[in-house]
């Protein structure tokens, strides 16, 4: 490993390596050298097959963002200038670590959670005027959940794990919820929201925030940046929140709606982006949350019968657990869907 970091461009000599972070795609490392430290990421190429794209994404993006005069990723080029390095079949890249921050898994207080909602609100505004046409579809589809649902039923149709009997319940509540999937997909093709460059993955663990002031410091894990609507994004970042750190939890009792963190997230999303945006977008605010649950658990559900063979699981039965929080979290969303609506 040493030998390859010190392929890129380093201030000081690499003195430390080890593991980071609780990301569920790439494998991520800490490295630091006598001067500087940095994370280092070999990106999951069965996930993103063009890492090319993906990375020329990254730079256009964080580029922009910096010319708002916002911080963001600052990726470290290789010694001859490129924006990776290709190891065997595996790609390699670096970003300076963003000092003096830190990464939760749940947020300590509602100031916090008010402060991430105008980080993500501040991103979008940034990202308004990039030329889109320049930033690649890395995963195609990735928040198309009518798709993702039909990819669920092939799944349950293959049933090429055997796994279908140990999760009949969990497959009936999610075919029963088939109308929803379209909600967001149907708006957007009919034009009644807009297509932005959007981040797609703003879950609590993509962001740091300023260990001194509790400020968003920068977003983080930019691999999913492409167009689709902002409405998937807000719904994720409080789905993430409701869920904390549960996501993996046995007690789903713990999965609920919490309405302190929906106000503190719905005020500091307003306080960036409420001017932009148009009467159906905010209509759909509350159900965006819904939806984007609905579509993890079709995910994580999907990969549970197929085997495995996206998210990084640690015993067998990984997914079908995500998959039961994130269905007991919809469920609690449905119970309190009108409470959510945006007068
Ligand atoms: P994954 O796609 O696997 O989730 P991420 O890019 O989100 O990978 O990185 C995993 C974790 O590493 C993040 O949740 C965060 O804690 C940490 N991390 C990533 N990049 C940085 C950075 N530049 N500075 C500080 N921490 C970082
Ligand atoms: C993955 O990479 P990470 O852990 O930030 C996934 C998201 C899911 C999330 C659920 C590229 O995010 O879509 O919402 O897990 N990222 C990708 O925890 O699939
Ligand atoms: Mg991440």
């Amino acid at each position: 490993m040493i030998n390859l970091i010190k392929r890129f461009a380093l201030n000081g000599e690499p003195i430390s390596i080890e593991p980071y972070g609780n990301g569920h795609i790439n494998k991520t490392f800490l490295v630091k050298t006598d001067k500087e430290a940095y994370v280092f990421q070999f990106v999951n190429s069965k996930v993103f097959p063009n890492v090319a794209l993906l990375m020329n994404n990254i730079n256009l993006v964080t580029e922009h963002i910096r010319s708002k005069g916002h911080r963001s990723l600052e990726i470290v080029k290789t010694k001859d200038g490129r924006l990776y390095d290709t190891v065997a079949d595996d790609y390699l890249r670096g970003y300076k670590f963003i000092e003096n921050s830190l990464c939760y898994e749940a947020l300590p207080s509602l100031e916090m959670v008010e402060e991430a909602a105008k980080g993500f609100g501040q991103f979008h505004k940034d990202l308004a005027d990039i030329d889109v046409s320049k930033i690649g579809d890395v995963i195609p589809d990735f928040h198309n959940t009518v798709k993702r649902f039909i990819a669920f039923r092939q799944a349950i149709n293959r049933n090429k794990r055997g796994r279908l009997s140990l999760c009949e319940d969990e497959v009936d509540f999610l075919l029963s919820r088939e109308a929803d999937y379209s909600l967001l997909t149907s708006a957007l093709d009919k034009g009644e929201i807009r297509q932005s460059v959007t981040h797609n993955d703003p879950k609590i663990n993509n962001v740091v925030f300023d260990k001194d002031t509790n400020k968003v410091s920068c977003i983080l894990d930019l691999d999913t940046v492409m167009t689709g609507t902002f409405l998937y994004d807000f719904g994720d970042g409080l789905r993430s929140l409701f869920t904390g750190d549960n996501e993996d939890s046995l007690d789903t009792s713990k999965l609920k709606v919490d309405m302190g963190i929906y106000k503190a997230y719905l005020r500091g999303y307003y306080s960036m982006m409420k001017e932009t945006m148009n009467k159906k977008e905010v209509e759909l605010l509350p159900y965006s949350i819904l939806v984007i649950t609905e579509e993890l658990a079709l995910r994580f559900l999907t990969d549970f019968i197929n085997g495995d063979e996206y998210f990084r699981v640690e015993y067998p039965t990984h997914n079908l657990i995500r998959a039961r929080t994130q269905i007991a979290l919809a469920k609690d969303i449905i119970k309190n869907i009108d409470k959510m609506k945006v007068e």
